[in-house]
């Protein structure tokens, strides 16, 4: 049957009308129940092994447009809407958007599922369904506020699977629901799926706020995605959701791999499982203790186990290592403790270094660690992180496992982060290099060949334009904020924390201000835009939050500032208003401080939509430095090796960072006390912004003081640059050739290499 005509029927059946009769909201349902249709008779890949993909999150955004893309049907589908008069833009907009993770970790998740179909191998996600995503943020008072996000529908891409496994808790059982979605892979005829479970029973909603009765785990397990895990309720909540996902995820492994007709002494041949951070780490003595049950001596079910494991580490921040009090998996889950302690017991008899053990002496279970004796690959997301991992954060262990360690450096998938989300940079670059590089990314490097090209540097800047263009008429309609479209639009996306140094560009924006205040005229006029949203506990981010705010409104309100500078904070930043900032964006700031940022995944995205970065020499920023050269990007700031040293202790003097020689700089004091001057008081709540204010002075963690200077500098030649238009399109064309390397299809196809072997 053609397309049209089962459209036709399906809203006929539905909603007794054709299509052309419907309204948008009918129109998505139909679209989505067509994609649900056609992605579900896709066979999966074949293939004699077959990776699970354990992540506790998988942050998707919409899928309409996605599935469309992938199942082939995109345009056919634009044109039937186009003829009755309809856009699918507008249409898309009634998709709640499934914000299933918090940031990085939980995007990378949906890009490598979306690389894997597209690459035709056997591979699944595993995760959980969770009833509300990330909060809603919302502005109130310049302040952050959080609102539960709920996004099932009664049509969802949820499918029921009518599979349930009964996951054991201390004193209780719970049944686990499993709920698929497919993912229909983009220029094949095959489809993976993500497995979500859900509880049998979950609460009835709708939530007020987001808290929420952590003790009535029955009904509350999946309820909600945590944005933080700040108290002690909440933890032990983590620890049921956690061994729910994998003690169902290793029973559906084990049902499949019966199914597929091998016995469960080939497990290691016929299985793969990629721990995604230490969320899903409990997966290793579960699926020994289910083997053992199922009659394996103990000896060759870790074997089995040690053989079929993967971990991916995807930060070295202290605070992010899991290490869970024995007493909260004693009451979670109890029968895995057994388990452990011969884990650890084994352990301590080969290496005695403390350092290595999994049990401290504090009884907590060091989850990484675990991972890295018991899995047989650890791989860090960009060679930087990966080299911290081996010779600093984790060198005891590479020492006794070097062939364990190895590299993989992230990567985006570019059907959402540049076909989808940049339809008129992907015609631009159709009409240079043809429509290859939407299969192979490595293919934009034909673009290399236009850098002399005047006439298609003109038509890139041109199209740089229609985007931002187009991103302030959305900001207008929805924040009510107008933007000069001919401004230097300078963008900073993602979670708020203080390692991604949202404060020092802060600090660049009081700079601007004081500049313009005393006279001195900037060379143009540039929008600092910031979307970022701060875990609910995390007070110093919130304190962040408003600084920026209130820096927003004073500029606002001054006549003489604002022709030159403005402010902008997204409000709600999520993966949809990410695909709307990126392609309009000139330069990307990616400022972290050196060591701390295993990879970045945005600033892969910017590079691939011509815009220019921003950066240290931290994450994925250093390869993007290499590939594109460095009159093609703008590097500042202190290097990993010395930020790594004066945490340690050395310079000056061996007393390590002392911030406050650094504030007493005449030009740094001025910015800094600006937190707390009169001006700012006036928009601001003085106990936030004096906190924040004596925090940089005296504590200052990740260093801001220490490379703002430069960063200024740094950044007035890249807007002082901008004015030359030709040479910085040669840029912008640069960087997106160069680009190609980042398509998460190059990572997935690493990975398969190196560690799954599927084919
Ligand atoms: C987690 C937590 C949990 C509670 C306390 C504070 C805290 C701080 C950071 C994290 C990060 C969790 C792991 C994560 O999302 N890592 C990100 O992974 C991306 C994909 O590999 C990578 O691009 C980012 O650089 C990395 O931060």
């Amino acid at each position: 049957m053609q397309l049209k005509e089962q459209l036709w029927e399906l809203t006929k059946e539905r909603f007794g009308c054709g299509p052309d009769q419907c309204d948008d909201h009918q129109l998505y349902e139909a679209l989505l129940l067509l994609c649900s249709h056609l992605a579900a008779q896709r066979p999966a890949p074949e293939g004699e092994r077959k990776l699970y993909y354990f992540s506790a999150e998988f942050l998707m955004g919409k899928l309409l447009s996605n599935n469309l893309l992938a199942l082939g049907i995109y345009d056919q589908v634009r044109e039937l809407l186009g003829d009755m008069g309809r856009e699918l833009s507008g249409i898309e907009t009634m998709e709640p958007e499934p914000s299933l993770g918090n940031g990085g970790l939980g995007r990378l998740a949906a890009c490598f599922l979306d690389s894997i179909a597209a690459l035709g191998l056997p591979g699944d996600g595993v995760g959980l369904n969770y009833h509300y995503g990330l909060f809603k943020q919302k502005f109130e008072n310049n302040k952050q506020t959080e609102l539960p996000d709920p996004w099932i529908e009664p049509d969802s891409w949820l499918m029921p699977t009518g599979k349930t496994f009964t996951v054991p808790f201390g004193g209780f059982d719970l049944q686990a629901v499993l709920y698929d979605i497919a993912i229909p892979g983009a220029g094949n005829k095959c489809a993976n799926r993500l497995h979500l479970f859900d509880v049998a029973q979950p609460a009835q909603e709708p939530w007020i706020g987001i808290r929420f009765d952590k003790g009535d785990i029955a009904h509350n397990l999946t309820s909600f995605l945590y944005p933080d895990d700040s108290d002690e309720a909440g933890q032990l909540l983590r620890v049921y959701q956690q061994y729910f996902m994998v003690s169902a995820g290793a029973q559906l492994i084990l049902q499949e791999l019966e199914e597929r007709g091998y016995t469960i002494d080939t497990l290691a041949d016929h299985v793969v499982i990629q721990i995604n951070d230490t969320h899903p780490s409990m997966v290793i003595p579960e699926l020994i203790r289910l083997l053992v049950e199922r009659g394996m001596s103990v000896n060759r079910a870790i074997d089995q186990v040690s053989r079929t494991c993967a971990y991916t580490n995807h930060t070295i921040l202290a605070e992010a290592l899991e290490k869970w009090p024995l007493s909260f998996l004693e009451k979670a889950a109890p029968q895995l403790v057994p388990v452990i302690r011969e884990l650890d017991r084994r352990v301590k008899e080969a290496h005695p270094d403390p350092r290595v053990c999994i049990l401290d002496g504090q009884n907590r279970v060091h989850m990484a660690h675990m991972d890295i004796h018991y899995g047989f690959s650890v791989n860090g997301v960009a060679a930087l992180h990966t080299e911290i991992l081996k010779h600093s954060e984790l060198k005891p262990f590479f020492d006794l496992y070097p062939k364990k360690f190895n590299n993989k450096t992230n990567g985006v998938t570019f059907r959402r982060w540049l076909e989808a989300c940049d339809p008129r940079l992907s015609a631009l670059i159709d009409d240079c290099i043809g429509a290859s590089w939407r299969q192979d990314a490595q293919k934009l490097e034909g673009l290399l060949a236009f850098q002399e090209d005047a006439n298609i540097l003109q038509r890139l800047l041109e199209v740089k334009q229609a985007n931002k263009q187009a991103l302030c008429q959305a900001l207008f309609s929805r924040q009510a904020v107008e933007v000069d479209p001919l401004s230097v639009f300078d963008v900073q996306i993602k979670r708020l924390h203080e390692y991604k140094r949202q404060q020092m560009n802060a600090l660049y924006i009081i700079h601007q201000y004081l500049e313009i205040k005393s006279g001195r005229l900037p060379q143009r006029p540039v929008t600092v835009i910031f979307g970022a949203k701060a875990a609910p506990a995390y007070v110093m981010a919130k304190h962040i939050i408003h600084l920026i705010l209130c820096l927003r409104q004073l500029i606002e309100r001054d006549p003489q500032v604002r022709p030159w500078l403005n402010v902008v904070m997204v409000e709600n930043y999520n993966v949809t208003r990410a695909e709307q900032l990126i392609p309009a964006c000139d330069i990307s700031e990616q400022i972290s401080l050196a060591s701390k940022e295993a990879s970045g995944t945005g600033n892969m995205k910017f590079m691939a939509n011509g815009a220019v970065t921003l950066g240290t020499m931290d994450g994925a920023n250093v390869e993007i430095a290499q590939l594109v050269g460095e009159e093609n990007i703008y590097t500042f700031g202190a290097s990993s090796d010395r930020v790594i040293g004066l945490y340690q202790g050395s310079e000056p003097d061996g007393r390590g960072y002392r911030p406050l020689e650094l504030y007493h700089r005449p030009n740094v004091e001025r910015l800094v006390d600006f937190l707390v001057s009169p001006e700012l008081l006036c928009v601001g709540d003085p106990a936030c912004l004096s906190a924040l204010w004596r925090d940089m002075k005296t504590k200052d963690w990740f260093m801001a003081l220490l490379d703002v200077e430069d960063y200024i500098a740094v950044k007035q030649r890249a807007i002082e640059d901008y004015g030359q238009r030709l040479p910085w399109a040669r840029k912008m064309l640069v960087n997106i050739a160069k680009s190609g390397y980042f398509s998460s299809d190059r990572t997935i196809g690493q990975y398969n290499e190196d560690i799954w072997h599927l084919k």
